[in-house]
């Protein structure tokens, strides 16, 4: 108790030194100087389960928040959320007095849920405070359904702090976050339920996996994935074997949100066609979701399946079907997961749904560029780009720096936008996804008419050839006079398609 309210009096201290301004994400001066001496250092956050009102939990703007019991994912109550219609309030948060240390990973995780069912989009953040600058790492989120989510994000300073904040941006205007359960920890395991799997890299041989059918399994090692091992699957040459799999014990509920992902790679670049399956299995009816993959090329590539069963089950399946004869299948790193967020990478843009003005976005000479809020695709804002009469507009850019996400060699990057025309008139345009830095550069690139006034969505590929430094996204105008509006850019590594 004396611990807690020596922080909560730190905590207001705080507030005023931070007059209560919201941070953006990146902000890189900070005046106050922190006096570091004097605090409460402990890795722990006031009433993280809300089961005490919203003691210790703060609002940047003009937020609602409040607590209401039952359902909770922990304890009896939750926080209640909403920007009260107003984009002035941008977030809930709580600072916490702790001595940040560079290069140690720290892990925020959050339960979250829409009530109602509407997708919620928002941020789970969490900053580095002071003293000479703030730093922080976050995680977007879009809820589906109506159950909780667990959203996770990681975050290793680059310098020292004072003090860690945990924020929850909220972006949509549309409806009441709930968030329950908040851990803050310095642990290296994962925050969100990782479910184990035995042996999801092969480092034992084929210890833990079986097949149906007379399938030839095995392990190689060199150029792994991840580690040195990974499975090798064949089909024997005979229709009858269909899969490999692993059952685990689990008890997996309905309506949770659960993802089973994989490394795959055809051994000689002849294409092989699959299905990763993850299945509820065992009471009746079983559940199971399934995605269907082609392999490109000779590289590893991300493929991911997301359940959300209708029934409980005591135990997972997850499959891999062989469907092509006549090839090696290698695998490697399987991940089964309960979180909102994918498994597959996801390449960090930005301001990727345009949430912060149009800041990470530029135009590639005078352009006309703003931030529109008339009914986004995806949270509140979205881009509004015209090349404003001059041929000297060609394009909207984002670059993404070398220490995020380097490029490489033979591997498989999507880039996936919305995209609306908001008098209907048919927009011509292209979206690119770069590799840049390595001459000669490259990329993958994808036409786009529009057709009516709704949202539609892009994507294009780019299969790597060589190593990079940076990926450059690349929305390409070809009206000279119209409005085009962008939304919900993504940039990720998987060998399926992103846009549904
Ligand atoms: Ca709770
Ligand atoms: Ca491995
Ligand atoms: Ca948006």
């Amino acid at each position: 108790m004396h611990a807690g309210a020596r922080t909560l009096s730190f905590l207001g201290l705080l507030a005023l030194m931070f007059n209560l301004v919201g941070l953006n994400f990146d902000q890189r001066q900070f005046q106050a100087q922190l006096n570091s001496t004097n605090i409460t250092t402990q890795l722990g956050l006031i009433n993280p389960s809300f089961e005490n009102s919203t003691q210790g939990w703060l609002t940047n703007g003009p937020c609602n928040i409040t607590t209401n019991a039952g359902s909770a994912i922990h304890g009896n109550w939750y926080l209640v959320a909403n920007r009260n219609n107003t984009e002035a309030c941008s977030s809930s948060y709580q600072d916490l007095a702790y001595p940040l240390q560079a290069n140690f990973a720290y892990r925020l995780a959050v339960w979250v849920r829409s009530p109602n069912g509407t997708p919620l989009y928002g941020t789970l953040a969490l900053w580095g405070i002071g003293p000479t600058s703030n730093q922080n790492k976050h995680t977007h989120f879009t809820t589906v359904g109506s159950d909780w989510q667990c959203v996770e994000t990681i975050f290793v300073p680059t310098n020292t702090s004072a003090s860690l904040r945990t924020e929850f941006y909220l972006r949509s205007n549309n409806g009441d976050y709930h968030f329950d359960d908040v851990q803050l920890s310095d642990q290296t395991n994962p925050l969100c339920p990782s479910i184990p799997l035995q042996n999801p890299s092969f480092k034992q041989g084929t210890f833990g996996w079986s097949h149906f059918g007379p399938c030839y399994i095995g392990t190689s090692s060199g150029s792994a994935y991840e580690g040195n091992h990974y499975l090798v699957a064949n089909r024997n040459g005979t229709e009858t074997c269909s899969s490999i799999y692993q059952d685990q014990t689990y008890p997996v509920k309905a309506n949770r949100t659960y993802r089973l992902a994989m490394w795959v790679r055809s051994s000689n670049g002849n294409p092989l066609n699959g299905t990763l399956t993850l299945w509820g299995l065992n009471d009746f009816p079983h559940d199971n979701s399934s995605t269907n993959f082609t392999t490109s090329g000779i590289g590893w590539q991300c493929v991911e399946t997301v359940l959300r069963p209708t029934y409980n089950h005591p135990k997972f399946r997850a499959e891999f079907y062989l469907k092509s004869m006549g090839g090696d299948y290698h695998f490697d790193y399987v991940q089964l997961s309960e979180q909102a967020t994918p498994l597959c990478p996801n390449i960090p843009l930005r301001n990727p749904s345009i949430e912060q003005a149009t800041d990470g976005w530029l135009p590639s000479g005078p352009c006309y560029m703003n931030r529109g809020i008339n009914a986004a695709f995806e949270g509140t804002g979205y881009l509004v780009a015209n090349r404003n009469g001059s041929l000297n507009c060609s394009s909207v850019i984002q670059d993404i720096q070398v220490d995020n996400y380097p490029v490489k060699a033979n591997r498989t990057y999507r880039l996936a936008t919305w995209i609306r025309s908001p008098n209907g008139i048919a927009l011509n345009g292209t979206i690119k996804l770069w590799g840049q830095g390595n001459w000669p550069d490259e990329n993958g690139s994808a036409n786009f008419t529009t057709s009516g006034t709704g949202w539609q969505c892009v994507e294009a590929v780019l299969q790597s050839t060589n190593d990079h430094p940076k990926f450059r996204v690349e929305f390409a105008l070809q009206a000279l006079n119209s409005d085009y509006h962008f939304d919900a850019v993504a940039v990720r590594e998987q060998a399926t398609p992103i846009c549904p």
